[in-house]
């Protein structure tokens, strides 16, 4: 068995359910202030959430759904500045305090950092998207690697990010521990054999999880327990005893 160094957290989906009620209505609120009528529904959020990063999503959107638009402005420009206006709407919902860690999160944080194991996150979300959660939901000192959005050339479900992640941690993949909600995530960490847990969410819980060691609801916590849908991991809430069984 080796020895258990480090976490590495994805963040959308996983230590929060940023998606529904945060980057989804932040996108809408972005295009109705821009003077668009569209609107993702949650349903159709869904489906656009298979394009990984802000950016890239409104940009496959109006290629795909706003063609005529083409011939009116540059698509590429066009989505820059719609996300740009979208992440001042998440962080303006973020600061209100309208999205709330996910069962389990807070509490493996901290009894990782009393044993010593190290923290990192691993994200395709733009970076000061993610510093503003870790402010006001964690704590931005937690984390010893924080990486995120554009540092590398390609998003998750390429393993860019967790390659960078762990060439900052100087760890090699057997020491680490990776928590995904998406199918996507778990296809970044296993391409470079990440043991990974999976928290499903309602986006996410019909997809593939094959590769991942254990599926779960939620981390769960003493008074809510969890529940596991595939693999094998002892006790009603993640701990890291249960953990450093997994590697
Ligand atoms: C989640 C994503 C992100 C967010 C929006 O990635 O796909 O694109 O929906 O983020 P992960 P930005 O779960 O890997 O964090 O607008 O900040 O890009
Ligand atoms: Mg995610």
């Amino acid at each position: 068995m080796a020895e258990l160094k480090a976490l590495i957290f994805d963040v959308d989906g996983t230590i929060a359910n940023t998606e529904e009620e945060g980057h989804r209505v932040a996108f809408n609120q972005a295009f109705a202030e821009a003077g668009y009528d569209w609107n993702w529904s949650v349903d159709f959020y869904g489906q656009l959430l298979k394009v990984g990063g802000g950016e890239e999503r409104i940009y496959h959107y109006l290629n795909q759904y706003q063609s005529p638009l083409k011939s009116q402005a540059n698509l590429e420009e066009l989505a820059a500045n719609l996300h740009q206006i979208k992440n001042q709407y998440y962080q303006e919902r973020l600061e209100a305090g309208l999205i709330e860690l996910r069962p389990g999160i807070k509490r493996l944080m901290i009894a990782a950092k009393k044993q010593g194991i190290r923290l990192a996150i691993a994200t395709t979300s733009a970076v000061p998207n993610v510093m503003k959660l870790l402010e006001k939901k964690l704590d931005q000192d937690w984390f010893e690697v924080i990486g995120a959005g554009d540092m590398v050339p390609h998003k998750k479900p390429a393993p860019d990010i967790y390659h960078y992640v762990l060439n900052q941690l100087d760890l090699t993949p057997q020491h680490c521990i990776v928590f995904e909600d998406s199918h996507q995530g778990v296809t970044a960490a296993s391409q470079l054999n990440l043991t990974t847990v999976v928290t499903v969410n309602n986006y996410t819980k019909d997809q593939d999880f094959s590769a991942a060691k254990v599926v779960v609801n939620h981390l769960g916590e003493p008074e809510k327990p969890f529940t596991v849908l595939s693999g094998e991991i002892g006790g009603e809430y993640v701990t890291i005893e249960a953990l450093k069984q997994l590697l």
